[in-house]
């Protein structure tokens, strides 16, 4: 029996197509119909224990009018597992688009890095690539005002290597502290359940370092337009270890070869409502259509010496490298050519974690990074379980897992049948290997909490400003913000003008104005 026989899903709502730029042609669209030519002859239907099901249409029932029976197990097998369908939805980066695909070396690195992945020229790493929008729930808009995720996953002979970056070079803060609470101002007011634009101005104004990160999210870059015209970045500091145990530190660079691409606020507005899920079709029918995107990665490189007498903190996220003085080295090219053919098992499912790094790459002290060092694997605990690591999307499937963990919920695979769950042991359980010691690292200090005070917040945001937009970008980048801050009460106004007048005395003007102007046709402002 086909699992389409009965009428109720054939409703006219289902099939039409659904929106005006998702015609019969479009690979999304064809979806249902190659599975069908895939499938031969359908499969019979069978309960969660195999066995096959004589009527899926109806419950069992004393009479025609009812009641049921509990011993009805074919309804109550269906019914308890749709209860259970959701797991907890990421907590930031919830709404979200995958892909697979390869990551090929093209410029020999390995003076720097001795990573199984930029062995030699040539290369092939196989990879998954998770992209994604940060505060809105996983129904939420895909062209929202809002950095992108750009989250890597490299299957390497040396384990997996998770590289999870945005499509901007910085971050809004650069104390691991502050992140659950600037996450609190980008999502709903507890009370209201909306978004509060006082929430996230006052965080924004209160905390001046967020003003480069604010810039470039509010420029034209802030909405890419779909997924493959954005770069990505590794944003940290990491550092890069080689064969000899010599390490330098390092940035990761992906450039998009589709050249960047962004819409503009009006056109992206206006998609956050006709056509939410703009970004993962365009993907979606980009790969089916076989027109493969592909990024171009490449590394700036540091010295331990230059690092120790630069002159600002190469740790800082809310910072970039200079290209001229560190330029951009070319290392390899990554191509997605194949969708999943599961988005919960693959694109739902996928856990990335900073922590997973393979011999060769290691961590900065950015004490961004060292807070993300936590969060991740905890919240794949939470999210997924104990296990997720088992789980065919994430795990190290060209290396495998040798170790002496054990057991816990959901368990699946042979939970490495008879080998010694104990270490040290004297029957051939793992041994360790001595070329892939960490490198060795010198550090002194006082144990406190640091206020980054001394770290100027200002300088790069100018150069963006004055070095980088040219006068429509800096009107549009001024006004995106006004229509935003026009929001909020006066003095957080004020107080975020006086912040981005120190970038530059003509954008606090510009925004002042912009409010001004927003104001005039808008008479339910909330004043103080
Ligand atoms: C202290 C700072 C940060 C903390 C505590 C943090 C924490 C988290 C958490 C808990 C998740 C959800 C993960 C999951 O459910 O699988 C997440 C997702 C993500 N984060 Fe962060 N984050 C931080 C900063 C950053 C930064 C600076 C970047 C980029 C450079 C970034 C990129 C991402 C990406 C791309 C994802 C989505 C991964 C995916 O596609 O599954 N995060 N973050
Ligand atoms: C996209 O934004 C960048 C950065 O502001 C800009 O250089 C570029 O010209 C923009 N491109 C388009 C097509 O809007
Ligand atoms: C930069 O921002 C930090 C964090 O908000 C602040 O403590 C510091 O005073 C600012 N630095 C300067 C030089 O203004
Ligand atoms: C230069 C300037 O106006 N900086 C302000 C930005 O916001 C912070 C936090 O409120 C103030 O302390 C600064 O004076």
């Amino acid at each position: 029996m086909s699992l389409f026989t009965n009428d109720a899903f054939l409703s006219p709502v289902l099939l039409k197509p659904i929106s005006s730029m998702s015609g019969k042609s479009c690979p999304h669209a064809e979806q249902l119909s190659q599975y069908k030519i895939s499938q031969a002859r359908p499969h019979t239907f069978t309960t969660s224990n195999g066995a096959p099901i004589f009527n899926k249409n109806a419950v069992l029932t004393a009479g025609p009018r009812g009641p049921m029976l509990i011993q009805d197990v074919v309804f109550m097998d269906e019914m308890a597992h749709f209860d259970r369908e959701r797991i907890p939805e990421r907590v930031v980066h919830a709404k979200g688009a995958g892909a697979h695909g390869y990551f090929e070396v093209t410029h020999d690195i390995t003076k720097y890095c001795k990573a199984d992945i930029f062995s030699e020229v040539g290369k092939r790493t196989p990879m998954f690539l998770r992209f994604s929008t940060v505060g809105g729930e996983s129904g939420s808009a895909d062209t929202a005002r809002d950095p992108r995720g750009f989250a890597m996953k490299f299957y390497t002979e040396e384990g997996n290597w998770d590289l999870v970056g945005n499509n901007t070079p910085i971050f809004f803060i650069r104390d691991p502290i502050l992140f659950p609470n600037f996450i609190h101002t980008q999502k709903r007011n507890p009370a209201t359940h909306l978004k509060d634009p006082n929430m996230v101005w006052d965080f924004f104004s209160l905390r001046p370092e967020s003003t480069h990160q604010v810039m470039f999210l509010f420029s034209d870059r802030g909405t890419p337009d779909g997924l493959r015209h954005m770069n990505g970045y590794g944003s940290h500091t990491f550092k890069l270890v080689n064969k000899d145990g010599e390490a330098v530190y390092c940035k990761f660079h992906c450039k998009t070869a589709q050249k960047i691409k962004n819409l503009s606020a009006e056109e992206a507005g206006k998609l956050a409502g006709t056509d939410p899920d703009y970004s993962i079709r365009d993907l979606y029918d980009a790969i089916e259509k076989g027109d493969y995107p592909q990024w171009n990665m490449f590394i700036q490189v540091m010295t331990f010496e230059q690092a120790e007498n630069f002159r600002y903190n190469p740790f800082d996220l809310t910072k970039v490298w200079s290209h001229s003085e560190f330029p951009l080295i070319p290392v390899g090219k990554f191509v997605l050519n194949r969708n999943p053919s599961n988005y919960f098992a693959e694109v739902e499912q996928s856990a990335f974690c900073p922590a997973h790094v393979v011999p060769g790459i290691e961590f900065s002290p950015d004490k961004m990074l060292q807070g993300r060092l936590f969060s991740y694997t905890d919240t794949h605990f939470h999210r997924l379980g104990t296990n997720y690591i088992h789980l065919p999307i994430n795990c190290p499937y060209r290396s495998r897992s040798h170790n002496t963990q054990r057991d816990g919920p959901m368990n699946f695979g042979d939970n490495q049948g008879g080998a010694p769950n104990y270490h040290p042991n004297s029957f051939n359980g793992p041994v360790e290997r001595q070329d892939v010691k960490e490198s060795v690292f010198h550090v002194t200090g006082d144990v406190t909490r640091y206020n980054s005070h001394d770290e100027d917040n200002f300088s790069q945001p100018a150069d963006f400003w004055n070095k980088v937009l040219n006068k429509e970008e800096r009107q549009r980048l001024a006004d995106n913000i006004a229509d935003s801050l026009a929001e909020c009460k006066q003095f957080i106004q004020d107080r975020a003008i006086s912040n981005f007048s120190q970038v530059s005395a003509d954008f606090g003007r510009m925004i002042r104005e912009g409010i001004e102007k927003k104001n005039k046709g808008v008479d339910h402002r909330h004043h103080l």
